[in-house]
């Protein structure tokens, strides 16, 4: 990419009328760039606007040098520098120059008027020009001062702002380019370009000559274009444009103590990403950020006894009921286990002491006699900032259901089981789901999310039984922390089950994603279960 430099210098020597607009911060600049200008004018009217502050040098050097660095770093094209009297003498002038070579600002203009400085159309008329000499020492010490040969500084003529007229405008532009000045800024605060147009004619091509048309606005460009002037300067539009934008935003918002009239008439926060270039950082962080590897925890929730076992649970929760060669939870960590889960997490309540396997983190449930499911959850999710499988100590499945769950990106998947009658026929609790769509051979591939959950469903609306496990991930995992927070705060909340939460996130409209089975797990609530539960091992 070409020297900012060079690209001024090519705006400023080129046959045709090139433009400038005004900008004042980094946004504005980079908007300007985006709209096609190839340079921008940092105007201290408007960057001392911006802050707040009047245009007289009420912001110090340093305060705009900070405020074009952000515009330098915002844009590609040039920038201009509107530095007013140079804030000082030549020994100033060569300190600027210097500071703004260090930014990557293509050029600046300095006025021959005498620090601190007054905006040319606030009286005008009553303002002193420089000493002709003096304003030379600062022209020659900033061309002695700058390092890239193809930094330009342009002089700005405030002849006829003070009403000294032609001769003196043109004496004055003689001066200064003799003492090294690259163009010559020639300002007006007439309606009409009479007196940029009478300079113009007497000062040929001698050096490129910059207008600002602020005033004389209803000049046809094609006039300026002809005339052979340089550079024109759209001076002051950016911060005027956001100042009547910002005002009608603000009392918009004040008359209606909302923000919803207003929404469609400003930019997205979308769009001010965008402008702020996070799509970069995003990809930046890719390349740069050590790859963290996704891990999901599991989570068995494995307080309470198991009544319905009769002596077998007299020592032992119902987890840890022998099956075949091992207990129930060993057989349901080794599932998760060769799924590639490392941490694994258990409530224990009843009998916790029977479960004491060194490699599994436990959370104790110590009122599991009063309290259920989804107090057991409650104290174990803060245990855990890791996207989760969640399940029940008494539930079998197999392990390719895991798999399934996994290969939707969705923050919420549940496994609902089509078999849901012999649930009924067997007469146990189970947790029915009405889905989006029943599961059929046709729809293969549809999303399908719950539409409500418990045992309370009407048959008719039933599409399934959640078999009990459950997959969260990290992203949502904040939100679900709060909504279960939020149930806890209920007096029903001890007899509480998973299906409660998932009735209440359904109700929230948080979307929780389907994956339908047919059979492939077991829940082990009776004797014959256990029977049943070794066939299926
Ligand atoms: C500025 O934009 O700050 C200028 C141009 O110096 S003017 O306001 O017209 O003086
Ligand atoms: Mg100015």
């Amino acid at each position: 990419m070409s020297k900012k430099t060079k690209l001024f210098r090519e705006l400023l020597l080129s046959k045709n009328l090139e433009f400038l607009l005004e900008a004042h911060n980094g946004i504005s600049a980079k908007i300007a760039e985006e709209a096609g200008f190839k340079g921008l004018w940092a105007s201290g009217l408007a960057i001392s606007a911006q802050y707040g502050v009047r245009d007289s040098n009420e912001a110090s050097w340093t305060q705009v040098l900070e405020n074009i660095e952000f515009m330098s770093d915002a844009s590609n094209i040039p920038i201009m520098l509107d530095g007013d009297t140079g804030y000082g003498n030549f020994n100033n002038v060569r300190r600027l120059i210097k500071k703004l070579e260090q930014r990557n600002i293509a050029a600046v203009c300095i006025e021959d008027k005498l620090y601190p400085k007054t905006n040319s159309f606030i009286d005008g008329d009553k303002q002193e020009l420089a000493d002709i000499d003096e304003f030379c020492s600062r022209i020659k010490a900033g061309k002695d001062a700058q390092i890239d040969d193809e930094f330009s500084i342009i002089t700005r003529i405030e002849a006829f702002i003070a009403g000294w007229g032609l001769s003196e405008a043109l004496k004055r532009a003689e001066a200064y380019h003799q003492a090294g000045s690259d163009a010559i800024l020639i300002h007006s605060a007439k309606s009409e370009p009479s007196e940029v147009l009478a300079f113009k004619k007497e000062w040929g091509d001698t050096s490129p000559v910059i207008v600002v048309p602020t005033k004389y606005y209803s000049t046809p460009t094609e006039v300026l274009e002809q005339e052979g002037f340089s550079i024109a300067i759209w001076a002051n539009h950016m911060i005027r444009s956001s100042i009547k934008a910002m005002q009608e935003s603000a009392e918009e918002i004040f008359a209606s103590s909302s923000i919803l009239s207003t929404e469609g008439e400003i930019a997205s926060v979308k769009e001010v990403f965008r402008l702020q270039g996070v799509s970069e950082l995003k990809e930046a962080e890719e390349n740069y950020l050590p790859k963290k590897e996704r891990t999901t925890d599991a989570l068995i929730l494995a307080a309470s006894r198991g009544e319905a076992m009769g002596s077998l649970t007299d020592e032992q929760p119902k987890t840890m009921i022998p099956l075949k060669n091992k207990s129930m939870l060993e057989h349901i960590t080794d599932i998760y286990r060769n799924h590639g889960v490392s941490k694994i997490h258990v409530v224990r309540g009843y009998k916790k002491e029977a479960i004491n396997f060194p490699e599994l983190n436990y959370i104790d449930n110590d009122d599991f006699e009063t309290t259920s499911e989804l107090s057991s959850f409650h104290m174990a999710i803060d245990q855990t900032d890791s996207d989760i499988y969640c399940s029940f100590g008494d539930v079998l499945f197999k392990p390719y259901l895991l798999q399934l769950m996994d290969d939707l990106e969705d923050d919420l998947v549940i496994v609902v089981d089509t078999q849901w009658q012999d649930s009924v026929n067997k007469d146990r609790a189970a947790d029915y789901v009405k889905c989006s769509e029943p599961h059929s051979r046709t729809n293969y591939g549809n999303p399908i999310f719950i539409k409500s959950a418990g045992e309370a469903l009407d048959q008719e609306s039933i599409h399934g039984e959640w078999m009990g496990v459950i997959k969260i991930s990290s992203k949502v995992m904040p939100l679900i922390k709060k909504e279960v927070n939020h149930l806890s705060k209920g007096e029903d909340f001890h007899s509480m089950k998973m299906h409660h939460l998932l009735e209440h996130l359904c109700k929230n409209k948080q979307p929780i994603r389907v994956v339908y089975t047919t059979g492939n797990w077991l829940d082990v609530d009776t004797l014959e279960d256990v029977i049943r539960a070794n066939n299926f091992i």
